[in-house]
């Protein structure tokens, strides 16, 4: 018979997007030195929109592309990740933007340190029909119970919230996207469990500037937090969860791989996956 046109993709090829993703995170003079905790925030972004009640939103149609939801205050900023991703799509132009994003997730976390994520290709690119809602991202001023609302939304429970959020190992804020300002750790670039440590174990008082009510660490008044950080040490439930990452690193990496695979999948449907079991990719 007829060569078919489109061949079906391997973990091979996917790996190859993979070691381009990587390749080029390395930027020297923007932020810390690296574009991974943007590109992680583009992938939980992207993903994190999903209503399990209504079945919308996630990460199979990477409806961020459109102006609208690029739009989203929450998304501010993520177009540095886009732009970087645009670069991939160029050279490997058969992957879905879905794909591509969540793919990029995997491989900040990976490549800075973090535990294997697990991750399988199968998400489509959708239309500006299919964006989301304004509002569906948390807000980092309100506290326990928002936070709860919009991971509950999404279908996880309070031990996901408090692993998922230790994403804040990596990263900044920034103000002129988010309107806070600087790193959660000293380390900024590597996946760590040092998030949960220095909430528990540094003092930390308000920042007394003109910007929006976060968190500096009292002794160096270098670091943040943001309100939605603090809570999930003033809530009784979230708390003793922080201490046990705090402790037991392994335990981290564990959930944390456990729930963001879970979170990068919301919204696509099972069918659409091109494999039964998720992959193990490889680091660069
Ligand atoms: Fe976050 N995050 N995040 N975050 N996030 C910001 C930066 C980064 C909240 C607010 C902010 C997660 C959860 C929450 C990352 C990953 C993850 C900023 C600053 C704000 C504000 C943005 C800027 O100015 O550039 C809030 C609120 C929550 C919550 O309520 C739980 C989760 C679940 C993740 C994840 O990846 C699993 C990363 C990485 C960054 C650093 C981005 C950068 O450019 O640096």
């Amino acid at each position: 018979g007829a060569v078919s046109a489109t061949t079906e993709k391997t973990k091979e090829d996917y790996q190859k997007v993979y070691n381009a993703i990587a390749e080029g995170l390395d930027k020297e003079g923007y932020d810390d030195g690296s574009l991974a905790p943007v590109v992680l925030r583009l992938a939980w972004h992207s993903s994190g929109t999903y209503d399990k009640e209504t079945k919308t939103g996630g990460s199979n149609y990477a409806t961020m592309r459109f102006p609208a939801e690029g739009g989203h205050g929450a998304n501010a900023g993520l177009i540095v990740a886009r732009d970087y991703m645009e670069t991939i799509k160029k050279q490997f132009p058969w992957i879905s933007y879905g794909d591509l994003w969540t793919l990029g997730g995997v491989v900040a976390v990976q490549e800075t340190g973090g535990p294997t994520i697990p991750w399988r290709p199968g998400r489509i690119d959708g239309f500006e029909i299919n964006q989301t809602p304004d509002g569906r991202l948390p807000d980092a001023s309100q506290g326990a119970k928002h936070i709860r609302d919009i991971f509950y939304r999404m279908g996880f429970n309070d031990r996901d919230i408090v692993a998922l959020s230790g994403a804040h190992a990596l990263g900044r804020g920034h103000t002129d996207r988010s309107g806070y300002d600087g790193p959660w750790t000293f380390s900024p670039v590597s996946f760590s469990n040092s998030f949960y440590d220095l909430l528990l174990n540094d003092a930390w008082q308000w920042r007394k500037w003109k910007g929006p009510a976060q968190y500096e660490d009292k002794k160096t008044k270098s670091l943040m937090m943001l309100p939605t950080d603090m809570a999930l040490i003033t809530d009784p439930k979230f708390k003793p969860i922080v201490q046990e990452y705090a402790k037991d690193e392994e335990a981290f990496f564990r959930d944390f791989a456990k729930a963001f695979g879970t979170m990068i999948e919301l919204g696509v449907p099972v069918e659409q996956f091109k494999t039964k079991e998720p992959w193990n990719m490889d680091t660069a």
